[in-house]
C-alpha cells in the first residue's frame, strides 16, 4: 500500500486531501501537524478511527525533525500544505512567512533528496506569485511579480522545487492554486469573514435585534475563487503524472469582493446597494436602509494584488481535471453552512 504524508493536515486543504485519499485511493495517510498545547483537530477528528489514518507531529521549520520523519517513513508521496497562508499577516511576520513557506520547503526537499529520493513531492504554490499582473488571465508562464512577503516566499519555494526537480531528478511539483474556499476556510479570509457575518446578521434579523455592520478593506480587489474540494483532486492528478509538471488550478472567472458581498446577502434574501465613495462607502439594505457593510482601512494591505484571474486550461486538457462548483454555488454553500441550514 502506498504511503502519503500530508503536512498542514489540520487545515482546510490538508484535511480535505486526507478525506479524498481515504475515500478514493488505496493508501495509508500520515497526517502531520505541529504540536500545540491546545490542539485544533476539528477538521480531522472524524478520521481518527480510520484504519489507514495516523496523526504524526512534524514541524517543517525544523530540518532535523523532517529528516527523522522522512528517514523513518520513506513515504511514496509527501504533500506539503503546511504554510502560513494569510497574506495580510505576512507584512507583520515576514520572517515567519519566509521560514515556513520557503525554508520549510527547502528542508523537505533536502530530506527527500538525502533519505527518500523516490518520494513524490507536492508543494502548495499560489496565484499570489503572479502579484502585480501584466496580463489576464494568468497562466503558468505569467512572470512572478509578488506584492507581499507571502508571495515572495512562495516564488522562492517555486524556484527551489524546480531546481531540485532538474538537478536531482526528483518528482517535485508546485501547483499554482488560485483562491480556494469552503466551509473549512479560516475566519480571517475575506470569503469566510463575509459568510460568517452574513449568518450573524441573519440571526439578528430573525430575532429582531440590531447588528453591527461587517467591516472590510479593499472591496474592489478581484479574485478567482473556487471550491477547495475541487482542487484536491487536481493536486492528486499533478502528483500522478508520468513526468512531473506544474499546473495552474483556477475557476477561470474573476469576481470582486463587492460581488461576493452582494451574492452572500442575496442568499439570505437581502437586496443591497452601495452608497457613497472611498472610506465612506457603505452597503445598505435597499428596503430598510440598514448599513450591512462599511469600510475599515485597518484591513487594507500595504500593497495589494488588484486582480487575479486564472487560466487552468492546460490542467483541464492535459490532466483531465475540472472544477464542479460554480462561484454562485460556492457562495451559497458557504452561507448555508454558516447558517447551519
Ligand atoms: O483576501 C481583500 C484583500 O485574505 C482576498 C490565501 O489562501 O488566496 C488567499 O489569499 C482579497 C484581498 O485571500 C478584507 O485585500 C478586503 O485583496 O481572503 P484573502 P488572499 O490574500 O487572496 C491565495 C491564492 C493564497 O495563496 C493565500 O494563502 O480580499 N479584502 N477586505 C480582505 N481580505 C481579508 N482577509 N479581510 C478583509 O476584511
Amino acid at each position: 500500500m502506498k504511503t502519503v504524508i500530508i503536512t498542514g493536515a489540520t487545515g482546510q486543504d490538508g484535511s480535505l486531501m486526507a478525506d479524498f485519499l481515504l475515500t478514493s485511493a488505496d493508501c495509508y495517510v500520515y497526517a502531520a501537524h505541529r504540536r500545540l498545547s491546545v490542539e485544533n483537530h476539528r477538521n480531522i477528528e472524524h478520521l481518527k478511527k480510520h484504519p489507514r489514518f495516523k496523526t504524526i507531529e512534524l514541524d517543517i521549520t525544523d530540518s532535523e525533525n523532517i529528516n527523522q520523519v522522512i528517514k523513518e517513513i520513506k513515504p511514496d508521496y509527501f504533500i506539503n500544505f503546511a504554510a502560513n497562508s494569510f497574506v495580510g499577516n505576512s507584512w507583520k511576520m515576514p520572517i515567519n512567512h519566509m521560514q515556513t513557506n520557503c525554508m520549510g520547503v527547502l528542508y523537505c526537499l533536502e530530506a527527500i533528496r538525502n533519505f527518500s529520493p523516490h518520494t513524490r513531492f507536492y508543494n502548495a504554490g499560489s496565484s499570489e506569485q503572479f502579484g502585480d499582473v501584466i496580463y489576464s488571465p494568468q497562466d503558468i508562464n505569467h512572470p512572478f511579480r509578488p506584492r507581499s512577503p507571502y508571495g515572495a516566499a512562495k516564488c522562492a519555494a517555486h524556484h527551489l522545487v524546480k531546481v531540485y526537480r532538474d538537478s536531482y531528478n526528483l518528482y517535485a511539483v508546485q501547483g499554482i492554486l488560485f483562491n480556494h474556499e469552503g466551509v473549512r476556510r479560516g475566519d480571517e479570509f475575506v470569503t469566510r469573514k463575509i459568510t460568517k457575518n452574513v449568518a450573524r446578521i441573519h440571526k439578528s434579523n430573525c430575532q429582531k435585534e440590531s447588528f453591527s455592520p461587517i467591516e472590510l478593506g479593499n472591496i474592489d480587489a478581484k479574485r478567482d475563487w473556487s471550491d477547495a474540494e475541487d482542487f484536491i483532486h487536481g493536486v492528486w492528478l499533478m502528483l500522478n503524472q508520468e513526468k512531473p509538471k506544474d499546473y495552474v488550478l483556477s475557476s477561470n472567472e474573476t469576481h470582486s469582493i463587492r460581488e461576493f458581498v452582494e451574492l452572500a446577502f442575496k442568499n439570505i434574501l437581502i437586496e443591497g446597494e452601495w452608497v457613497g465613495s472611498g472610506l465612506d462607502e457603505v452597503f445598505v439594505e435597499k428596503e430598510s436602509g440598514a448599513i450591512l457593510v462599511k469600510i475599515n482601512p485597518e484591513f487594507y494591505r500595504p500593497a495589494e494584488v488588484d486582480l487575479l484571474w486564472g487560466d487552468s486550461n492546460p490542467a483541464r486538457t492535459e490532466l483531465g481535471w475540472k472544477p464542479n462548483t460554480s462561484f454562485e454555488q460556492l457562495v451559497e454553500k458557504m452561507v448555508a453552512m454558516d447558517l447551519n441550514w
